[in-house]
């Protein structure tokens, strides 16, 4: 060996030895793979890298499969233009290629042709992701075993939604302040953004709103989308384009015009030049976010307009410059006498078919707001001629936040694969987004950012693999959850195979735990009301009635859950009748959405053999156990894990369990009231008050 690749190897190791993980690498961690025979095969398999062409992105796919090929195995590999031989690995974007002739634009293929293996796509993005993908199967052992691979990305827009005020704060963040620091933008470019970058366009994400949903109009003013403008240039080189939300009346408030109604022509005539200078200043500018008439936002409705008024109005403003409105369809009218679930629906149904061709209409997946489970939005399937956009949510506003431990690939997969039988069985929400159920041209899916200034991103580890199984789902939902979290935890956190494996079991049933010891069975939008953390079942009045946890879970003396039948709100009515078949009869509806559509008495029995307060109030108490279950089996990961992330995970672990007692302790006392019933054996009754439980959630509650 020569003495250069010896220091190369001690440095490597050296390096992998001193330095305690603060989780800041994410999982695009390019230490030397520690299976020597893998690592020598690989080897021989690549010397250098050729490119056929110079553009921006494909030197970044050069220069990111170089640094970690180079950190994998351990040799200096070098990086050619042209189109290499023998052991060089060439990275083409040629759209005539056999390999790529049915992929989607973005996709590609890794093929080997005279004993030269290639990254071949119709794109330049295609290629990176090719090259990430290529350093994945390094790193997992998959690499170079088909002479042909492939993959197309089922989504064309895989975007994260960033919700960041000028002045650092994150609406509903948990991981420290925006990563944007506006006022050092556009001078001092910060290297972390480019770190944001690689680990997005490693996963796939192409499109970022860099900013908050409830939208300041200043980031429509020159002065920051100077600052845009610097961001967008770090984010060009990896293939990510940038959105930005914005305010409804910005012609108002930053210009005086009287009025932001959307057919009114000075208004027209002012967004047509805002956005014309947006693109003169930022040319491959992705387009607009709109949250309007929602919580207060301004929006076309205040002038008598619809909400397809004032998305067109934006979509042909952006029409010259091939731009998109995303319109988002979270809305929700306050009638005291109505039901929340299906305001959104009523909004939007009738508007299909009125949207312009450069506008989405973007849907949360459920129908009220983010919660641990929620039936799938009922506007999925029932607006065929319009392009839904999926808006999940990584930040975990109602799982937790970032001392809660929670997996969400199930939660996101589970609304993915239900059936809206929009078209007959077989509809899923996933082809509906896809937008291969109706043939639409263009598809999205959003993931509202967990991201933030702490060193590992998104304050707890775990969280981490939130933000990687979005991507991956955005690029191909047909994924499991169990093949996401593996590949993350051994490109994370450690390939010790027992390791993997209790970490991979305790990523699978964590969001179950956190429903059982927070909304079992169904219940909804009982936590505290301001920071929307704990829990406080007995809210009974806020600026809104649905804002209230009562307005939801109404129990009395008969029984727990809203009534969505005919008998009731009959928002259920809004699905398809299989949908309504499947969830309709309490007797029958499966048990995790029984009280999202049903007010069941507390002594009627559930297909488990017990009743609904047994079976509500006991598991309470499981999905406590499950969270010492989760303590316990962490322990075991000691050995094999990096010691700053074993120890702070331990630590968040033991707070999760703390709060999973308060919910506890806190439904189950204030539903007995209601019940009145003992607590089921084995389990004691809370040794707390629920008074002293109240005041607990009322320092959450920052009153
Ligand atoms: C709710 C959040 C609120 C957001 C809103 C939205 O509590 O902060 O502004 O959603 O999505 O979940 O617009």
């Amino acid at each position: 060996m020569k003495k250069n690749a010896i220091i190369f190897l001690l440095l490597c190791w050296a390096n992998t030895q001193l330095m305690a993980d603060d989780g800041y690498r994410l999982w695009l961690k390019y230490d030397l793979l520690s299976n020597v025979t893998q690592r020598t095969q690989y080897k021989n398999q690549v010397n250098a890298i050729a490119i056929g062409s110079n553009s921006l992105v494909l030197q970044t796919a050069a220069k990111e499969l170089q640094l970690g090929l180079q950190g994998l195995l351990g040799k200096s590999i070098a990086v050619n233009m042209g189109k290499g031989g023998k052991g060089v690995l060439l990275l083409s974007v040629n759209p005539t290629d056999e390999a790529v002739q049915n992929l989607a634009a973005d996709g590609f293929a890794i093929v080997q042709r005279n004993q030269q293996w290639m990254v071949v796509s119709k794109t330049d993005n295609g290629v990176l992701y090719g090259c990430f993908t290529l350093l994945r199967q390094v790193k997992l052992g998959t690499a170079f075993k088909q002479q042909r691979y492939s993959e197309s990305p089922k989504i064309r827009l895989r975007m994260l939604n960033h919700w960041d005020n000028p002045l650092g704060t994150i609406e509903r963040g948990y991981a420290g302040s925006s990563l944007w620091k506006w006022y050092e933008l556009p001078e001092v470019i910060d290297p972390r953004y480019i770190d944001y970058a690689r680990a997005n366009a490693s996963v796939g994400i192409n499109a970022v709103v860099l900013n908050n949903v409830n939208a300041s109009a200043r980031f429509l003013t020159k002065e920051y989308l100077v600052k845009v403008k610097a961001l967008a240039e770090v984010f060009r080189p990896y293939g990510i384009k940038v959105f930005l939300s914005l305010n409804f009346a910005s012609p108002k408030i930053l210009d005086k015009i009287p009025t932001s109604d959307p057919l009114d022509s000075r208004v027209v005539e002012w967004w047509k030049n805002k956005t014309a200078e947006i693109y003169s200043i930022i040319p491959d500018f992705g387009g607009y976010l709109v949250k309007a008439n929602s919580e207060g936002e301004p929006g076309p409705q205040d002038y008598g307009r619809t909400h397809a008024d004032g998305a067109n109005m934006l979509a042909s403003a952006l029409a010259p410059h091939n731009g998109l409105v995303i319109w988002r369809a979270f809305v929700y009218a306050a009638d005291p006498k109505g039901d929340r679930f299906k305001e959104a629906y009523k909004d939007f149904k009738p508007l299909d078919g009125k949207f312009a061709s450069n506008a989405l209409v973007q849907v949360k997946n459920g129908p009220i707001d983010f919660q641990s489970r929620e039936p799938f939005h009922p506007l999925f399937g029932k607006m065929p001629q319009t392009p839904l956009a999926m808006e999940f949510q990584l930040t975990q506003e109602y799982l937790g936040f970032s001392t809660n431990w929670v997996y969400e690939a199930p939660l996101f997969k589970e609304c993915l694969e239900s059936d809206t039988y929009a078209k007959g069985k077989g509809s899923t929400v996933a082809k509906v987004i896809d937008g291969s159920l109706d043939n639409h041209a263009w598809s999205a899916m959003a993931g509202v950012a967990n991201t933030g200034s702490d060193r590992n991103w998104t304050g707890h580890t775990m969280a981490q693999a939130n933000w990687y199984a979005f991507g991956r789902l955005a690029w191909n939902y047909d994924l499991t959850s169990e093949q996401i979290a593996e590949e993350w935890i051994q490109q994370s956190l450690t390939q010790h195979p027992q390791t993997v494996g209790i970490i991979k079991e305790l990523m699978l049933k964590s969001r179950e735990i956190y429903v059982d010891f927070t909304t079992p069975l169904g219940l909804h939008h009982v936590m505290g009301q301001n920071i929307h953390f704990g829990a406080e079942p007995w809210l009974e009045k806020s600026a809104r009635p649905d804002w209230t946890a009562i307005y939801y879970h109404r129990a009395d003396s008969l029984g727990l859950g809203f009534d969505r039948t005919s008998k009731g709100s009959n928002a259920l009515s809004l699905y398809a009748p299989e949908v309504q078949q499947l969830w309709g009869d309490a007797q029958k509806c499966p048990l995790p959405y029984l009280l999202w559509f049903h007010h069941v008495p507390w002594t009627q029995k559930l297909s488990t053999g017990n009743t609904l307060w047994d079976e509500f109030s006991s598991r309470y108490y499981k999905g406590v156990a499950s969270v010492a279950w989760m303590q316990q089996q962490w322990e075991q990961t000691k050995p094999h894990l990096d010691q700053a992330i074993f120890t702070d995970v331990k630590g968040r672990l033991a707070v999760q369990h703390r709060e999973a007692l308060n919910w506890r302790d806190a439904c189950v006392l204030y539903f007995q009231q209601y019940a009145k019933q003992p607590i089921p054996k084995p389990y004691e009754k809370p040794t707390r008050t629920l008074d002293e439980l109240k005041k607990i959630v009322e320092i959450y509650q920052l009153k």
